[in-house]
């Protein structure tokens, strides 16, 4: 289905004067209000295509009704969600779990919502029915270098599908590690998985990256082999200047300080960009901001004060997307409140006093620097975040449209109660 501007324009005409109250009030406290406006504007983010449908854990999954059976229906899922909120217009495509079968026909049904195909994924984390070898003790790793060339030649497949769409770079997350104290030699397992990405690496057209994903455990639980920042820096330190660390939020161990790991992986030019999620415990995937908003804006503090240092373009110099799972929301839904949490914590970012921050720790003013802080994180951005997709012709309060269009129970007439998304 599609939503035209004008139900859009209509519903958004009722909010109108209490939406304008309350941004002419926020924005009398703000001096740059224009500038901000543009960055939200330009500010998009990549839907991951495994996304749109329900989620769940080891234990099961409960599936939702009028989930996207096909690419073409998650690409009008994700078309639904740009035309509410016009921040979410890219897909970030899983393969093998979404090949296109006609990459231009696609490439045209996805210009048609306005979107364009961000960072491609492989998956060499689980075996698929087709593949001679099977990935269970690790894939780039593997001790047999059979099971390695099969992981290679998917990669560079991957690229040949991303080459097709339109894509500019490649992410890499590796389940491998091992279970068990003794079952891996680590300089084996590093210098095997380094090789392997080094063959990825060259088959890189000369305008692609390779993103490589960090994660401290699971599956594996006693060893991973790209386990945290710094394994991934030094593969993508040696690998050359189109490998980038990726950053997924979740894939710390508690407490990690992950603002300053951004900060660094930027001043070294190496972060390639983030999958946004929350978590309370570990990779819980859960809807960005849930849990740790401030920790979000934390990120996103130094983010902004790293790309301007650097005279980065916020839009387009790092990759933004979203990673989570959705177990017990809508899909749709939860897609719509991260958007609105990530435009929020960047908005709150927008309006640091940079200056006066950095007139404060000159000085070791430690209670300034936070009264600093602070002040932004809880100033309610809320109606710049809106004003920026009333002016781009989104919803004023997307979920609350996403409802009152009925939109889920649209999808269920289409599709039907009982379809099952691809991917997790
Ligand atoms: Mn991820």
């Amino acid at each position: 289905m599609l939503l035209n501007k004008q139900r859009i324009e209509e519903r958004n005409g009722k909010h109108l004067a209490a939406h304008q109250r309350s941004f002419e009030y926020t924005a009398s406290g703000i001096n740059n209000t224009a500038s901000i406006l543009q960055k939200l504007l330009d500010f998009q983010v990549a839907i991951p295509s495994w996304a749109l449908g329900t989620g769940g854990t080891r234990f099961g999954r409960f599936s939702g009704a009028g989930e996207p059976g096909n690419l073409e229906q998650k690409i009008e899922d994700i078309g639904l969600l740009h035309a509410l909120n016009q921040s979410s217009g890219a897909i970030s495509l899983h393969i093998p779990w979404d090949i296109p079968s006609d990459a231009t026909a696609i490439k045209a049904l996805a210009a048609k919502h306005n979107l364009k195909f961000d960072a491609v994924n492989s998956n060499t984390f689980q075996d698929q029915q087709v593949q001679t070898h099977s990935y269970k003790f690790g894939s780039l790793q593997h001790v047999d270098k059979a099971v390695r060339r099969q992981a290679i030649d998917h990669n560079i497949e991957v690229i040949n599908q991303g080459v097709a769409l339109g894509s500019k770079s490649l992410t890499v997350w590796l389940a491998d590690g091992s279970c068990f104290p003794g079952q891996l030699n680590f300089r084996t397992a590093w210098q095997n998985t380094y090789e392997s990405l080094q063959e990825i690496y060259a088959a890189l057209p000369a305008d692609w990256k390779v993103f490589v994903e960090y994660k401290a455990y699971e599956p594996n639980f006693y060893s991973t082999t790209v386990g945290d920042w710094g394994q991934s820096l030094l593969y993508t330190s040696k690998l050359g200047p189109k490998a980038y660390t990726l950053v997924d939020l979740g894939h710390h161990l508690p407490n990690a300080n992950i603002e300053q790991i951004v900060s660094l992986l930027m001043m070294e030019d190496k972060l390639a960009g983030f999958h946004f999620n929350d978590s309370k415990y570990g990779d819980d995937d859960l809807t960005v901001g849930s849990i740790n908003p401030y920790q979000l804006f934390l990120i996103f503090n130094e983010l902004v004060e790293g790309m301007d240092a650097k005279a980065m373009n916020h839009a387009t110099d790092l990759a933004w997307m979203i990673d989570a799972s959705h177990n017990v929301k809508d899909p749709l839904e939860d897609l719509l409140q991260s958007i609105e949490a990530i435009m929020i914590a960047y908005a709150q970012a927008l309006i640091v006093d940079t200056k006066a921050l950095k007139e404060a720790q000159a000085v070791n003013d430690v209670v300034k620097a936070q009264e600093i802080l602070q002040a932004a994180y809880r100033t309610d951005v809320r109606p710049l975040v809106a004003e920026a997709r009333l002016r781009a012709g989104g919803a004023l309060q997307p979920v609350q449209l996403f409802r009152d269009l009925k939109v889920r129970e649209q999808l269920i007439k289409e599709r039907g109660q009982t379809t099952v998304a691809t991917g997790l």
